[in-house]
């Protein structure tokens, strides 16, 4: 059985002489003989209360804003005026979960307020997943075109970030002036377009959307190293990377799962090439076996030495990228340590150095990328290994994170004292990913879709 105790059987917890947590090899999860089967459909009804619970947490106190303050029950704008992220990142989720009266309640609301010539500078990528993302997949699903004039209408206001000697994005643009800032920038930013901007083209018949996606890709795919890594830095101006630390979590993971998403979403050769010729360098210069656990860390992208053995919740999204791309074997093995991540303090941590087990970053702000591993892995293997993993996940969730008015980030997940946090990521990727674990493809047909890295599906 999964039900977690905070630590497994044979895990050793030890306080470091600064305090902070950290555990000798718990085991790796595994299937067991007598583990009882887990009830699928009462884990999809306990999802979608969660997901109507969280929605209306954020009607009653933040409607309108971009996300929900749980604990000081408010709300939260990422710039001065609202661009209704929770509306948009939750729309399909809400639609797919059968919520359909407070899918409309978000959909009126997009349309009676969301617009885009605003005056503030925003991040170009987290707008482009996001709200494009989410605009296009609301339109795919429910066909009403004024999400489609809306994405449109925003890439447009984006489209400035590109004009650079290399073609690789500035990281913020304003949306009323086109005026662009932040040079330095790093190759999730840079090249975490050519899904939504391939979408857009296929949509609106304009190619230039996806045209100007793929040339960033592309400039920053030509200055990959001798080894064919990249690093966590790059000026988009000059084209000179300016920090050469090479990993597949943060800041560098949506490049590498655009292109294979992209390969196979718009068929696009060139994409699946940069994954195929990608992939052997991170696993001979970055996989690494500690104690008979894979994990994946730094090194520098030109001399091949480990930097660090660091890892984190952001990482965990490459175990489902691993199978994706057809390496079941290292996505299992990796999928284990995702686990046993999780399992360490009973909710995973931001970032772990898994050489000591220690923990390094202690918050969990509500990140989905290990369900998604999950959802992909139970996907691929039919193994209920896996949807053990998804309860055991979402019960810590329920336990840990829930309170009276949605879900709480956490600031320490040894201490499981709560943020006053709840990203409208936890809507479209936390609980969608964790609804489709137990839904048997009722609601969605994984192979019919591609889902961007924001979990916003577009038809295949
Ligand atoms: C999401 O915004 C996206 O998945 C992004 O690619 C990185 N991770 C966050 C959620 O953790």
């Amino acid at each position: 059985m999964f039900p977690l105790p905070l630590l497994r059987t044979g895990a050793v917890l030890l306080l470091t002489a600064t305090g902070s947590l950290c555990a000798q090899t718990p085991p790796v999860p595994g299937p067991s003989s007598d583990a009882a089967p887990v009830d699928k459909a009462a884990m999809r009804e306990l999802v979608r209360q969660g997901c109507l619970h969280a929605w209306n947490g954020y009607k009653q106190y933040a409607w309108g804003q971009d996300a929900l303050k749980p604990l000081s029950k408010g709300g939260h704008n990422w710039y001065p005026r609202s661009l209704l992220m929770t509306p948009v990142d939750a729309y399909d989720t809400l639609r797919l979960m059968g919520w359909d009266k407070e899918a409309a309640e978000a959909k009126q609301l997009i349309f009676e307020k969301l617009s885009f010539d605003v005056d503030d500078d925003v991040e170009a990528f987290e707008v482009t997943i996001r709200l494009v993302g989410g605009l296009l997949s609301a339109y795919e699903i429910d066909g009403d075109q004024r999400f489609l004039v809306l994405a449109r209408d925003l890439a447009d206001r984006l489209a400035p970030a590109f004009n650079t000697p290399t073609g690789m994005p500035y990281r913020f643009v304003n949306l009323h002036s086109g005026k662009c800032h932040d040079a330095v920038s790093n190759p999730a930013e840079i090249g975490t377009t050519v899904l939504e901007y391939g979408v857009l083209s296929k949509h609106t018949g304009d190619p230039k959307y996806y045209a100007c996606a793929k040339k960033a890709m592309d400039a920053l795919y030509a200055r990959r190293s001798r080894l064919d890594l990249t690093g966590t830095n790059i000026n988009v101006e000059t084209g000179e990377w300016t920090n050469a630390d090479s990993f597949v979590g943060g800041g560098i993971d949506s490049y590498l799962e655009y292109m294979l998403k992209g390969g196979i979403l718009l068929h696009d050769q060139s994409l699946t090439e940069m994954w195929q010729k990608s992939l052997p360098p991170i696993d001979r210069y970055l996989a690494d076996t500690r104690d008979g656990r894979l994990w994946y860390g730094h090194a520098d992208m030109n001399p091949r030495k480990r930097a660090a053995t660091n890892y984190g919740a952001l990482d965990a999204f490459w175990a489902a990228a691993l199978a994706m791309g057809g390496d079941l074997d290292h996505a299992k093995k990796l999928q284990d340590s995702n686990f046993a991540m999780w399992q360490l303090a009973g909710v995973e941590p931001e970032s772990l150095n898994y050489a000591t087990m220690k923990i390094e970053d202690p918050s969990y702000i509500l990140r989905p990328e290990n369900l998604e591993s999950v959802y992909y892995l139970y996907h691929y293997t039919h193994d209920e290994k896996y949807l053990r993993m998804g309860k055991a996940i979402f019960d810590s969730l329920e336990k840990y994170c829930r309170n009276d008015a949605g879900y709480c980030a956490l600031k320490d997940v040894t201490s499981k004292e709560k943020l006053d946090q709840m990203e409208s990521f936890f809507f479209a990727e936390t609980l969608k990913y964790s609804f489709l674990i137990f839904d048997d493809g009722k609601a969605l047909d994984f192979d019919r879709v591609i889902f961007n890295t924001e979990a916003h599906p577009y038809k295949r």
